[in-house]
């Protein structure tokens, strides 16, 4: 018997099928169970004889038995362990991750061209006084320049500011020349919006002040930016503008090569001297706060310049509405490298 038990302990495949041997031979009716219950029919003599033998026969099949079950266990777990195992070559699932936006990207890359150059990065406030929106800026209520800049009016009299050039003030009103700033932002206009106008867009405004600053360190900057922005080629053309407070003023257009191979003048921007009159509002301002007049006789320039003109030439842009009409389509396009 033990033999042929042997066989079939060895043999189970699995835990189950190793439970039935055991039944077969250990259990209630089992097969040694019925001959140790047979014992009772033997002479004492023949019985302890026979009952040592069974006893043992039945320890040496619950030890097979055991043997077999730590085996069977240890199969199991190691078959377990195969199955889970984590294969770290598989590549990862991808998780939707943001980006920043192309003209915060643009925005970035335009202060770090001026920062090497010197300049500071400051902003302002998206809401203005008309003083500083306009009335600083030598555009006074009857001016008809203004109609340049279509406003967005709050209820109590304050208004969206149209560009970034209150900060001209604000910031000379508050810092000593010379000065270099740059100041990137929102701004907002009240207009019909088509393909290359939004009533929201950026600007980044630039000023310059100190002594005896001339028109051709305004060129001179606006030619390094071009470069800096387009690479060595990119070409600059200036042609005269009026802006009430710069004199002379100009517009400014950047050429430039696409990697699709379409080049054409950009428009990018206004600028010009600063007027005496912007010099002169804000030693004003600066005298009724008890502070120095310390501006009147000094030189600069001023520039503001539209980003999204920028992206719509770099990246081919048809219409500057999907900069934030938030269609990830769009959006997404530009989430690598630019
Ligand atoms: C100004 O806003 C002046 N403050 C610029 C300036 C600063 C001149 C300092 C002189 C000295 P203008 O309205 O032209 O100027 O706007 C400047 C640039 O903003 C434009 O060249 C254009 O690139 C961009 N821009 C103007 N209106 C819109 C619009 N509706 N949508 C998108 N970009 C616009």
């Amino acid at each position: 018997m033990l033999q042929e038990a042997r066989a079939q302990i060895e043999t189970a495949g699995s835990l189950e099928a190793l439970q039935t041997v055991k039944t077969h031979y250990l259990g209630k009716n089992g097969e040694v169970t019925k001959q140790l219950k047979s014992l009772g029919a033997l002479s004492p003599e023949e019985r302890k004889v026979k009952g040592q033998e069974i006893n043992a026969l039945k320890q040496e099949i619950d030890g097979l038995i055991s043997e077999r079950e730590v085996a069977l266990k240890e199969a199991a777990l190691q078959a377990k362990l195969a199955s889970e195992a984590i294969d770290i070559t598989l590549p990862a699932l991808s998780m939707p991750a943001g980006g920043l936006h192309v003209i915060t990207r643009i925005l970035d890359d335009l202060s770090d061209i001026f920062t090497r150059m010197g300049y500071n990065v400051v902003e302002g406030n998206e809401v203005e006084d008309d003083a500083y929106n306009f009335q600083h800026l030598n555009i006074p209520w009857y001016h008809p320049a203004r109609d340049l800049w279509d406003t967005f009016w709050l209820k109590d009299g304050r208004l969206l500011r149209t560009h970034t050039s209150p900060m001209q003030i604000r910031y000379m009103l508050e810092h000593t020349a010379p000065l270099k700033i740059v100041v990137p932002g929102k701004v907002y206009r009240y207009e019909a919006t088509d393909a290359t106008h939004e009533s929201m867009f950026h600007q980044l405004e630039g000023l310059v002040v100190g002594d005896n600053i001339s028109m051709a360190d305004l060129k001179g900057t606006i030619a390094e930016l071009a470069r800096g922005l387009f690479g060595p080629k990119a070409k600059v053309r200036f042609q005269p503008s009026f802006y009430p407070f710069v004199e002379p003023g100009a517009d400014f257009a950047v050429w430039w090569e696409n990697p699709r191979g379409e080049s054409k003048w950009l428009e990018l921007g206004g600028c010009g001297m600063v007027h005496p009159n912007v010099f002169k509002a804000v030693d004003d301002l600066r005298e009724q706060r008890g502070l120095p007049r310390i501006y009147e006789g000094k030189t600069g320039f001023a520039f503001g310049l539209g980003p999204e003109r920028i992206a719509m030439l770099k990246y081919g842009m048809p219409d500057i509405r999907y900069f934030y009409a938030n269609d990830l389509r769009v959006l997404a396009q530009f989430k690598g490298e630019l």
